[in-house]
């Protein structure tokens, strides 16, 4: 059972939450945004379910409501944004515009979110970066929900990589994934709705595949492509972690203290501007991606992204369809 909302009815929804439960104008239109595309794109795992958690982050009192971001230019390609313990979408808004200047100045740039509450897919944040041009990358860890490859004891944080290359005419070439097998946020939706679970995503407490999603959520997540997927976590861990000097996702694990709040971690993009790279061949360069796309999609093969994209246009024109309890859930934040 669903009901049909407007885009706009899902921001206002969205607004209404966020302020009601204290936070800043800022924040809550940063977070409203972020959450209304992730609806209008069926990403029902980081979509309004999203507000429910957002809620109960801001009750357990960790996260600041009104954190002021700011910014530390840490070289001439590298910009720090710390988010003093705020969601973090308005760090970002903050840092992007930077982030695309020293890019285009430098060729590549990176730029580090600190101190962040993060609850959110990478994907518009790519998509961001695209928009000007450029080609976006962006990960952080999470809470160490998912065990190595090999091993049975959470370690790694469903740490998501996400990619963004500018196409010429429409859409980027965008991909966003969990490295691990799922987002844990799938995973919640399953228990939500008493769904079964494929047995690859994740162990429970005793070290065995499961399909029941309670268990899943109480014992371990697994990487998606074993030990490939175990290497990318960790490479997140590392990067978007120990390099920025902020937490890892056991660290952040710890930092929550059983509260069940939002990971707080930071969180790490890159920039490459294809005109630096590329020169006088810049046209050239991004027709040979698109040779690259049409031997995917002249096949019969589906873009990352293209499933997005034409739920975008769906919604767009029809607004969305929201599952009744999960509705009934979120408006009952309002009272
Ligand atoms: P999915 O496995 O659903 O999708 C991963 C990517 O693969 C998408 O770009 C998707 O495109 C693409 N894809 C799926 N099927 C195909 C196919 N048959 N052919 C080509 N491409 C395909 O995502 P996850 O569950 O791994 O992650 C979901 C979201 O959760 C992500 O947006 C991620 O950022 C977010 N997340 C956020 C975290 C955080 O800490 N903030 C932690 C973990 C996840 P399409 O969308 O078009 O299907
Ligand atoms: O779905 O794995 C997830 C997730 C973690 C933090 C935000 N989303």
């Amino acid at each position: 059972m669903t009901e049909c909302l407007s885009l706009d009815e899902v921001h206002h929804l969205a607004l209404s939450v966020l302020t009601h439960h204290g936070l800043s104008s800022a924040h809550a239109e940063a977070i409203a945004q972020v959450i209304t595309s992730a609806q209008r794109d069926e990403c029902h795992s980081h979509g309004v379910y999203r507000l429910l958690g957002c809620v109960r982050s801001l009750r357990q009192g960790k996260v600041d409501p009104s954190a002021t971001p700011s910014v530390r230019h840490l070289s001439a390609g590298v910009v720090e944004v710390d988010a003093h313990y705020g969601y973090s979408l308005l760090s970002f808004q903050t840092g992007l515009p930077l982030l695309v200047e020293k890019a285009r100045s430098q060729g590549l740039a990176a730029m580090a979110i600190k101190r962040c509450f993060h609850f959110s897919a990478l994907w518009p944040e790519v998509e961001a970066i695209a928009a000007a041009g450029l080609v976006g990358i962006a990960m952080n860890p999470s809470h160490s929900w998912v065990a190595p490859a090999g091993g049975s004891k959470p370690v790694f944080g469903t740490n998501p990589l996400a990619f963004a290359w500018p196409r010429p005419n429409g859409n980027p070439f965008v991909f966003d994934f969990a490295t691990s097998a799922i987002a844990r946020g799938d995973i919640e939706l399953h228990a939500r709705q008493g769904l079964a679970i494929p047995d690859h995503w994740a162990i429970d407490v005793d070290g065995q595949p499961t399909t029941d999603a309670n268990a899943a959520l109480k014992g371990a997540m697994q990487t998606f492509g074993g030990h490939k997927g175990s290497a990318l976590a960790a490479m997140i861990e590392l990067l978007a972690g120990a390099l920025i000097g902020d937490l890892t996702s056991a660290e952040s694990m710890a930092f929550d203290d059983g509260v069940g709040a939002a990971p707080c971690h930071g969180e790490l993009l890159l920039a490459f501007d294809p005109k630096v790279f590329l020169g006088d061949s810049y046209e050239q360069g991004l027709q040979r991606a698109e040779g690259l796309f049409e031997a995917i999609t002249g096949q019969g093969a589906r873009l990352p992204s293209q499933r997005r994209f034409e739920a975008r246009e769906r919604s767009l024109k029809s607004g969305v369809q929201i599952p009744k309890v999960l509705l009934a859930d979120i408006r009952a934040l309002l009272s």
